[in-house]
């Protein structure tokens, strides 16, 4: 493994809200992780779909399933949820998603971690697909906020991926995470890529576009986070970048959790989102909040950026699941964040 990294703090360009904007005490069903959001501004309102994993609720129950050797969840379903403001949150009395219906799909045991995007006033869903045989990364179109026809879905191993906002020289565009253990000696060391598609079905022309070994406060893997935002500048985008220290310990509920999940950020030519233009060479943002840091939640020290919705007045919101247990919120300036890629 590489060398281990040391304290890790978030750009002082970021602020984040008080409290987290969603958590399971928000949710009329059955929910106890409430995370990994995705969220767009779809005709006149924010929307949210998040991840619910319900069942388990702390560690000591964790600790007697992982004896048994049973999963740890229930279940996951995909929730909805609606605002005015991008802060406070109606849920829908009912998932969008229950587990049941994402079994229909051959071999699929659960839909996870939706990430959102507006695309010519369609609302387009990207999540991660567990199968019995791998992980996948799924497209879909969601219809009158009630059901999703799935566009495709990748071979496994593959997921974290994100759709662009808008065709770029006639094609759509994603950043996808693919995790290729067989070549990487079975370890993480998983890297950020690119493709393009005439019709989000087919995918094609598959490029590395940012290597793990390139970012500094990463010594384990990265993937794409929230997707990207168009700026003058080029098109703004997060991504998740994870270190390990064995010496962590116990943080959360499993006996060892030593990964850490930071943000950081960069930004992609317009016209070609293949090249990219600057990048922010520490992270935007590092766990520091009691809700993402703490251990008694069920994965202490991870921020996941899911969301990033840029406002008429420059204000760029930035959603996060936090600890893999609550979703929560912070903001910064758009040319601030687009002069931490290019200084
Ligand atoms: C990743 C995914 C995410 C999760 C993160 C931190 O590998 O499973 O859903 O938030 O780990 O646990």
């Amino acid at each position: 493994m590489s060398e281990l990294l040391p304290k890790l703090t978030s750009s002082p360009i970021i602020t984040r809200y008080p409290t987290p904007i969603l958590t399971r005490d928000d949710v009329p069903y059955e929910a106890s992780l409430v995370f990994n959001a995705g969220i767009a501004k779809y005709k006149g309102k924010y929307v949210m779909i998040f991840r619910d994993d319900y069942g388990t609720m702390n560690d000591a129950e964790f600790n007697e399933r992982t004896k048994k050797k049973m999963p740890w969840f229930d279940g996951t379903h995909l929730g909805l949820a609606i605002s005015d403001d991008g802060i406070h949150w109606e849920v829908n009395k009912e998932p969008f998603m229950h587990q049941d219906e994402m079994r229909k799909y051959d071999d699929v045991c659960r839909f996870y971690d939706p990430r959102l995007t507006v695309i010519d006033d369609e609302l387009y869903m990207c999540f991660a697909v567990d199968t019995n045989h791998g992980v996948c990364g799924g497209v879909g179109k969601i219809h009158d906020l009630k059901t999703l026809e799935i566009l495709s879905i990748s071979a496994p191993d593959n997921r974290n991926m994100v759709l662009f906002p808008e065709k770029i020289n006639g094609k759509y565009v994603r950043l996808e995470r693919p995790f290729p253990v067989y070549s990487r000696g079975g370890v993480d060391r998983f890297d950020l890529w690119i493709s393009s598609s005439p019709d989000l079905r087919y995918w094609g022309d598959t490029k590395l576009l940012l290597a793990v070994e390139d970012v500094p406060y990463a010594n384990d893997k990265i993937g794409p986070a929230a997707p990207p935002i168009k700026t003058e500048k080029g098109w703004l985008t997060t991504f998740h970048a994870v270190d390990i220290d064995t010496t962590r310990g116990k943080n959360g509920w499993e006996p060892k959790w030593a990964k850490r999940y930071s943000a950081g950020i960069m930004l992609l030519d317009l016209e070609n989102p293949y090249k990219i233009i600057g990048i922010y060479k520490d992270p935007l943002m590092a766990p520091e909040s009691s809700y993402e840091t703490d251990k008694t939640a069920c994965r202490a020290n991870v921020i996941f950026p899911g969301g990033m919705i840029l406002e008429d007045n420059g204000e760029v919101k930035i959603y996060y699941g936090a600890s893999d247990t609550v979703e929560c919120l912070a903001t910064a300036n758009v040319n601030d964040l687009v002069d931490l890629c290019l200084k």
